[in-house]
């Protein structure tokens, strides 16, 4: 069973209480970097659409990472939560569709970890889609000069771990049900002699994702496609 939270507008009417949650990772599998934490850096303390940012970054360790986005959400009971990552083999901003209640992952933890198929929560359902307005996302992130796609696979590591485990609490926590979440995948930083994309590109992508989506309607968007058909 796929299941999606509520899809209401943001609750809390933008003002200087309403909080967008923006987590990274720090670096994994011997990266030295990982720019989903510059990113959220580079955003933390921001105002965008009248809501105040808060940027942290997550450790990429199984259980730990949801640990402490779980003190996250307690501590600044945000309206809209994005969780970013990296995936240094996609050229595009990726917004990511589906979280499912599976890890299996190819190389360790940042800890040594390395579950094979196994449940991120046990009992919980399948999967949980992202309660972002996607499409009107994209069009913005893209008409902004981001090029940004969707993904239908978080992957099964530890972003799809935090993916599913926040659309989880989203569900099902009280004080949270209105709020609305999903996970970026970005790709590597460039650099001399590396293709990817440069940070100002990045944050200037994610920013713009994250007024469309206080701004958005949630009511169902038009497709991207719909025009050509
Ligand atoms: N990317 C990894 C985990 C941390 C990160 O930035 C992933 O895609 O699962």
């Amino acid at each position: 069973m796929v299941t999606s939270a509520a899809t209401s507008p943001i609750p809390a009417k933008p003002g200087p209480h309403a909080v967008v949650l923006v987590t990274g990772f720090d670096a994994f599998g011997g990266a030295a970097s990982n720019p989903s934490t510059l990113v959220a850096q580079a955003l933390h303390r921001r105002q965008i659409a009248g809501c105040r940012v808060v940027g942290a970054q997550l450790p990429t360790v199984f259980g730990a990472a949801l640990t402490c986005l779980d003190a996250l959400l307690e501590r600044h009971q945000p309206s809209l939560v994005i969780c970013l990552g990296l995936a240094a083999e996609r050229a595009t901003l990726q917004l990511e569709r589906v979280a499912i209640n599976r890890e299996d992952a190819r190389i360790a933890d940042n800890r040594g970890a390395q579950p094979v198929d196994r449940p991120v929560i046990a009992g919980a359902p399948a999967a949980y889609l992202s309660t972002l307005p996607i499409e009107a996302m994209v069009r913005a992130m893209t008409a902004a000069g981001v090029p940004t796609d969707t993904s239908q696979s978080a992957g099964t590591f530890v972003c799809n771990h935090v993916f599913f485990g926040l659309m989880h609490r989203l569900a099902t926590v009280p004080a949270l049900q209105t709020a609305r979440g999903g996970f970026i995948h970005l790709p590597q930083l460039s650099a001399p002699g590396r293709a990817g994309m440069p940070l100002a590109q990045m944050v200037h992508g994610v920013r713009t994702g994250i007024r469309t989506a206080i701004v958005a309607s949630a009511t169902p968007q038009r497709s991207r496609h719909a025009s050509r058909s």
